[in-house]
């Protein structure tokens, strides 16, 4: 570790990159004096992919080289191309663990936005020598419905139907690229969704061959025939950056750097086969491939994504702030330990290479990192996106099969809580249904009956079967009407009344 009140420090950029290496930090040699070509457009590059995928393909590039330099495409916010672009697209990425290090990731070379520099992105996404497009773009970028089609009613999916000269959903402009790539007799790229999603990959490819074959059928056969689309799982925590992070990269490193990434040092990419030959060494990195896929996002989805929010909506009730923070308080733990032992383990399949108990607690372990501090309400935002995925189909398959839902429905019963605490609190409700969601609370009279009909029955996020499962209504009423004292009083112990 380096201290810059012995250092001179220095602004990240390529021309800087030698001296921050003299400082002590590792750089990319792979951008020092010879200029990679891109072959990757990324859409999303947030903190995960800049922590994730990012990450693989800087290791792959730094132990078996080629051409894999990413284009990251942000959908609508300028801040990282701000952020970036007077660095050469290099970021500082801290991993937090016992012991805490650093390096300078460089496989980001450009860093575009839709909006601003439309025809740059869709020149690169036609060009031949892009082969990978890969997505970070969250539950709702893929505008789909709550059977996990694509949905033809989304605004941004009308839009894009109708604009020729611009696209605004992720679906439409990988179908405007991919049509003229068809047109001018140029293989599909390759497109890879590492989003927590339940079989991303052929939901996706699914939304995009809908897609076209509303207006082009010819099209949408080829995709349907020769668009490869991996299913992927993706792990690795990875908080917001907050300026505790900026100054220890500024302190520390004597780096001076817009933007810099933390996560824990734990990661897993796990890539359903079939991927193009001409890729790179991704799986020399760590990256697993299997026919398997499923049965690991199954279990990351359920032993992992599920606790979180249930931790993200319990905690937040409590005022508590932090996952390590409600990870210290006993009765909290317990009782998701109780609700994955009891009520999740049995839903799980888990591929034959995972033992789930050994695995789930292998993950309550990296909660409890006290290094990271990952905000509950960072996994709180976007419930209506998040519960359908992570905590519904298993109430359902527990509903088909006789076993108990009482555990889980605490976190649907906490999730609308916690709705109704952001309104009562005159707080944002931060979710793509959110004028829904504050007409519902609105109309909210703490009669968990009334409240609880008011939310299965308005909102898109339970399906079918959920709306009509009186048994599904009936624990999640009374496990609501348990819970709502915490609304008063933070410190009000719910977890008695089990
Ligand atoms: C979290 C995930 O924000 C959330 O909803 O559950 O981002 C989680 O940290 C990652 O999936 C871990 O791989």
């Amino acid at each position: 570790m380096t201290t810059s009140s012995l250092l001179s420090s220095f602004p990240l950029n390529l021309k800087s990159l030698e001296s921050i290496q003299e400082n002590g930090s590792t750089i990319p040699q792979y951008r020092q004096n010879k200029k990679c070509g891109n072959g990757i457009v990324h859409l999303g590059p947030g903190a995960f992919f800049r922590g994730h995928q990012a990450w693989y393909t800087h290791k792959a590039m730094e132990k078996c080289g080629g051409d894999w330099g990413i284009t990251a495409v942000s959908m609508r916010s300028s801040k990282v191309k701000e952020a970036l672009s007077p660095q050469d697209g290099l970021y500082t990425l801290v991993e937090l663990d016992k012991k805490i290090s650093h390096e300078v990731i460089g496989s980001i070379s450009k860093v575009l936005v839709l909006g601003e520099d439309y025809n740059e992105v869709m020149h690169t996404l036609c060009s031949s020598t892009t082969y990978f497009v890969t997505l970070t773009i969250t539950e709702k970028g893929y505008c789909l419905n709550a059977n996990g089609d694509l949905d033809i009613n989304h605004p941004d999916i009308i839009h894009d139907l109708i604009e020729t000269s611009s696209k605004v959903s992720a679906i439409g402009l990988l179908a405007k690229a991919l049509e003229s790539r068809f047109l001018n007799s140029v293989a599909p790229f390759c497109v890879i969704s590492c989003d927590n999603i339940t079989d991303n990959g052929k939901r996706l490819k699914k939304a995009l061959v809908k897609y076209t074959g509303e207006y082009n059928l010819a099209l949408s056969d080829w995709l349907d025939e020769f668009l490869i689309c991996p299913s992927t799982m993706v792990d690795s925590i990875t908080p917001a950056t907050d300026e505790q992070l900026k100054s220890m990269v500024s302190n520390q490193y004597a780096i001076q750097d817009n933007w810099p990434i933390k996560r824990e040092s734990f990661l897993q990419w796990v890539i359903e086969d079939g991927l193009p030959e001409h890729r790179p060494a991704w799986e020399q990195c760590g990256a697993i491939f299997t026919d398997n896929v499923r049965g690991f996002e199954a279990a990351k989805l359920r032993l992992l994504n599920c606790p979180h929010s249930t931790i993200a909506y319990l905690g937040s009730l409590m005022e508590v702030e932090t996952v390590y923070d409600a990870m210290q308080y006993e009765p909290l733990v317990r009782f998701v330990k109780d609700m994955l032992d009891s009520e999740v383990m049995p839903s799980i399949e888990p591929p034959k290479e995972l033992d789930a108990f050994i695995y789930s607690r292998a993950i309550l372990e990296r909660f409890n990192n006290p290094n990271v501090k990952h905000l509950l309400s960072q996994i709180a935002w976007d419930g209506s996106q998040k519960l359908p995925i992570r905590i519904l189909p298993i109430i359902e398959e527990n509903l088909e099969n006789n076993r108990s839902i009482c555990m889980l429905c605490h976190c649907v019963a906490a999730w609308m809580l916690f709705l109704r605490k952001q309104y009562l609190a005159d707080r944002e409700i931060v979710d793509p249904h959110n004028s829904l969601l504050l007409d519902i609370v609105m109309q909210c009279n703490n009669n968990a009956e009334h409240d609880v009909n008011i939310f299965v029955s308005m909102t898109p996020v339970f399906s079918d079967v959920l709306k009509r499962s009186k048994k599904f209504q009936q624990v999640l009423t009374r496990v609501y009407a348990s819970l709502s004292g915490v609304l008063d009083d933070p410190a009000y112990p719910w977890y008695r009344k089990l």
